[in-house]
């Protein structure tokens, strides 16, 4: 099977094109080839997009939020089918992947309804008989930009607010995972949404990334991905003014406090780092652990460990799947030996899986490390794999100190069953999102998702702070009094 680029309503078929293998992690098949874009076909697209966007915009928004009801019901009637494509390409279990795309069938129910909301200020003028409002306009055609983590969670997180404000979008999904675009793109055709509002440019970030970001009729950048590329869209976009939103890297962390329910933390843990095979931006890869408590949280790890099966993700007892290619089982190992030179100590797993069934797969050992230095390299740095290193503490004090030391801000958590240490934790936690009682995956869609420092830019994915991204604010008063009225001046 070949993808192509769906543009203007169309698959563009093409004779010069090259394309690119997309490899099911769990087996090493190839299961579909991809078209690798040239900036002409971002122009092209780009041209669609804009001619689409004038209409599109004038749309009544509860309209424009009648597509998304459709597209969120026919989600909906092929969760199972998406699910299953979801996990060939990207790996993750069946189970998670059905919650994934359950995800993105919320968000289009939410953002459904911003379509009778979208809601501005009306204020009181300074002035008699004058009327003071601000209302959200479109910003035009957008881009986005999303990773293979989250193939269809995030592309709804970006594309939903953004049709629902009125603007048209180009997508440029992850080249390891476009089946989800494609299986996208066969939704918007049936539910009729009209030619040019969504359009899929498959490709590399390098070429198709670039042209988005330098393509003067491209308003807004939306990013998700690592914090290296993410600054370069950021200098690239700034160069041109563009309101550039991204969503990074993160070195998120479980606090386990002496006074814990430890059984509990052991649960949330095991989930949030081992879930996804460690491969989302929110897994927990630190546990800030208590001294009182050390003991037993290893011992605790250590056992349930041993109930977490490995394999292909399509088979319903396994708990963990593949990591996404060859390249991410040598990060991995390479921090292992990271982890070792440094002194930390290794308790469980740190091996590419040795087993003759898997073998063309790409399988990791759930990993655990323990005594790692709070500002070893282990510590600090994302390796987006199932690798847990455990950090031993004295105080809560302690403890937000070290999970503030990174130079992420995405996700944290706290287990504790004191009120007080509680409400010092979320207030000290310099992350966008805190758990209490809770891992650090799992966010739902009507709330803010993003983080702080390396993580992102000031922006957020998700909840109505999305809208943000994909509108202007425009402020309209209106001066009926029949005169001049200077503000600032006549009522002073
Ligand atoms: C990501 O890893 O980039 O909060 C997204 C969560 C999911 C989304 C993760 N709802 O873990």
């Amino acid at each position: 099977m070949k993808l192509n680029n769906y543009v203007n309503g169309n698959w563009q078929e093409s004779e010069q094109a090259t394309y690119t293998a997309v490899v099911n992690p769990a087996t090493g098949e190839e299961i579909a080839q991809v078209k690798l874009s040239t900036e002409e076909d971002v122009n092209i697209a780009v041209k669609a997009a804009k001619k689409a966007q004038q209409e599109w915009a004038l749309v009544p928004a509860p309209e424009r939020a009648d597509y998304l009801y459709e597209i969120g019901s026919l989600m909906k009637e092929r969760k199972e089918h998406l699910a299953e494509v979801l996990t060939k390409e990207m790996g993750k279990v069946i189970e998670e992947a059905r919650g994934e795309v359950q995800e993105g069938i919320d968000m289009a129910f939410y953002m459904a309804g911003e379509g009778r909301r979208l809601v501005g200020d009306t204020v009181p003028s300074e002035l008699q008989n004058k009327f003071a409002m601000s209302v959200r306009a479109p910003v035009g055609v957008v881009g986005l930009i999303t990773p293979w983590n989250f193939p269809i969670a995030i592309a709804s997180w970006k594309s939903f607010p953004a049709i629902v404000a009125g603007n048209t979008f180009l997508w440029k999904p992850a080249t390891e995972t476009p089946l989800m675009a494609y299986e996208m793109a066969l939704i918007y055709e049936e539910v009729g949404l009209p030619a040019g509002v969504a359009n899929i440019v498959f490709g590399a970030g390098s070429t198709v990334g670039t042209a988005m970001i330098e393509h003067p009729d491209v308003r807004v950048i939306s990013f998700t991905g690592s914090t290296e590329t993410g600054r370069h869209v950021a200098e690239r976009g700034g160069r041109h003014l563009k309101k550039v939103s991204l969503e990074m890297g993160g070195k998120n962390a479980v606090i386990v406090m002496e006074d814990a329910n430890i059984d509990l933390a052991v649960e949330g843990i095991l989930w949030s780092a081992y879930g996804t095979t460690g491969q989302r931006c929110t897994a927990c890869s630190r546990v800030i652990v208590h001294k009182d408590v050390k003991e037993e949280v290893e011992n605790k790890l250590l056992q349930q460990m041993e109930g977490l099966t490995i394999g292909n993700g399509l088979d319903e007892k396994i708990k963990v799947g593949p990591v996404i290619n060859k390249k991410a089982l040598r990060k991995i190992s390479d921090y292992i030996e990271i982890g070792k030179e440094e002194g930390a100590k290794l308790l469980a797993g740190g091996n590419v899986l040795q087993k003759e069934d898997l073998k063309d797969g790409h399988y990791f050992e759930p990993t655990l490390f323990t005594d790692v230095k709070w500002n070893s390299r282990l510590a600090q740095e994302e390796i987006f794999g199932p690798v847990i290193s455990l950090i031993v503490v004295e105080s809560l004090e302690e403890a937000i100190k070290v999970n503030n030391s990174v130079d992420y801000g995405l996700s944290s958590s706290i287990y504790s069953q004191d009120v007080n240490k509680i409400f010092q934790a979320q207030r000290d936690l310099d992350t966008g999102i805190v758990y209490v009682n809770a891992g650090t995956t799992g966010a739902e869609i009507h709330l803010p998702f993003g983080g702080t420092k390396g993580t992102g830019n000031g922006h957020r994915d998700s909840g109505k702070a999305a809208l943000d991204v994909f509108t202007e604010w425009k402020s309209i008063y209106v001066d009926f009094s029949g005169t001049l009225q200077r503000a600032q001046i006549d009522n002073n």
